[in-house]
């Protein structure tokens, strides 16, 4: 993979002792991230650069690359000494490989953001969720607690769906009610978390998150499904969306601005655990006004109700309260759900443009869904 830096964990050659040692450079926190590549990731990347971080990404093996949301910070570690941001690859089912980079870069900070994060497809892969999600923060956990570098900061990336189907408002102290195997295997992670820090003292906190989007969200999450579908549809590459469940409702944020929540997690004095929310809550049918009313589109021309999207147990509403984020961290969220969807349409708009050019040219088939 051409982004990935396979030797940057190394400390590189120790000078010999008649040398002189260069001057030091100001010194630089660094980041440790699992789950670089994916939506958060990169924003996260982003913020953490701008910050004067050194950022160490996690990436797994794929017979495709899976760099796309970082190219535009890639620099080629071969080119260049100034490279910020550097890939190595490990996997959250790896033990070894997870102490291995943990152990060789000695982080400062460690978010861990990797998860097999797709509620509807956990039902069909439970036991690899599981192994993913709630035994890799375990894994990563251990790592951080057996390093002989103390004081290591940790984010845990814990979910609004670990409240499942118990009722709004849901706050740090609402109960856990977990409606799929993901959820399940989210709540676990989060109390791992809270054990290190009770049983070991280490700094580490839990972000409950609400739903966050992005033009950078994954494809088959259902506001970047229904923001894509409307930009093919309005440039003519598509006439139908299928969908499950339009009446349950989420509280929609811009991921990011959540990212900055998890950063300010870890610069309190003492680690804790944040509920970040924006407080406002729509439904699927609410988002579909939206993004379709934007381009002058009426969604009930083009949505079929399909039962496949339907979960075997579905979460119908949340709407966090982020009280004690707003007031310990000082976070308010900057975009709102009206200015959310409108980024969100107006990137795919130009998206399906582009994909139009290739249709037109012969070089993609227009069936091609994304
Ligand atoms: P994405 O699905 O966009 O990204 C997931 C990341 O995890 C990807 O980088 C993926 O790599 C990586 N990953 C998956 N499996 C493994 C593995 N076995 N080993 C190493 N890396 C792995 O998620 P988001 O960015 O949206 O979310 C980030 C985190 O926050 C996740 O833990 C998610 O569960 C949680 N969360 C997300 C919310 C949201 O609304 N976005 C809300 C609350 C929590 P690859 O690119 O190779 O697939
Ligand atoms: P969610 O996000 O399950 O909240 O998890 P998703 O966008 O998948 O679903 C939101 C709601 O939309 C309904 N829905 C559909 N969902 C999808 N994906 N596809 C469809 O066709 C469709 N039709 C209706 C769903 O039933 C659901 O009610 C996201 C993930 O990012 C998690 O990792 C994260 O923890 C939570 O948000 C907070």
């Amino acid at each position: 993979n051409h982004a990935v830096d396979e030797f940057a964990g190394s400390n590189g050659p120790s000078l010999p002792p008649n040398q002189i040692a260069p001057p030091l450079s100001p010194v630089r926190k660094v980041a440790l991230i699992t789950g670089i590549t994916g939506q958060d990731g990169s924003y996260l990347t982003e913020f953490l650069l701008g910050k004067g971080y050194e950022v160490h990404g996690l990436i797994r093996r794929s017979s495709n690359f899976s760099t796309a949301r970082l190219d535009h910070l890639y620099v080629d570690p071969h080119n260049s000494h100034k490279a910020l941001m550097k890939l190595h690859y490990a996997d959250l089912s790896d033990a070894s490989s997870l102490r291995r980079w943990v152990d060789s870069l000695l982080p400062d900070e460690v978010y861990n953001l990797a998860a097999q994060s797709h509620v509807a497809i956990s039902f069909e892969i439970p036991d690899y969720t599981a192994d993913v999600v709630a035994t890799g923060a375990l894994r990563l956990l251990e790592a951080i607690r057996s390093c002989a570098k103390k004081g290591i900061r940790y984010y845990q990336a814990g979910s609004s769906e670990m409240f499942g189907s118990t009722p709004p408002p849901q706050s740090e102290t609402s109960a856990f009610h977990p409606r799929s195997p993901y959820a399940a295997a989210k709540c676990a992670a989060h109390w791992y978390t809270v054990n290190y820090r009770e049983a070991y003292g280490l700094f580490a906190c839990n972000g409950i998150l609400f739903n966050h989007e992005s033009p950078r969200r994954g494809e088959n999450f259902v506001t970047r499904k229904i923001t894509r579908a409307v930009g093919r549809i309005k440039v003519g590459l598509q006439t139908k969306l299928f969908l499950g469940n339009l009446s349950a409702a989420r509280d929609w944020g811009f991921a990011g601005d959540y990212v900055e929540a998890m950063w300010m997690m870890l610069q309190q004095e003492e680690p804790g655990d944040y509920v970040v929310a924006t407080e406002d809550s729509h439904s699927v049918e609410e988002f579909l006004e939206e993004a379709f009313g934007h381009v002058g589109l009426n969604w009930r021309d083009h949505v079929v109700i399909d039962k496949r999207y339907f979960r075997p147990s579905e979460v119908d509403s949340l709407k966090g309260d982020s009280t004690k984020a707003r007031k310990v961290l000082g976070w308010k969220p900057r975009v709102g759900f009206t200015e959310l969807v409108k980024m969100m349409v107006d990137s795919d708009i130009e998206l399906a443009k582009r994909e139009k050019v290739l249709v037109d040219a012969g070089y993609m088939d227009a069936q091609q869904q994304p």
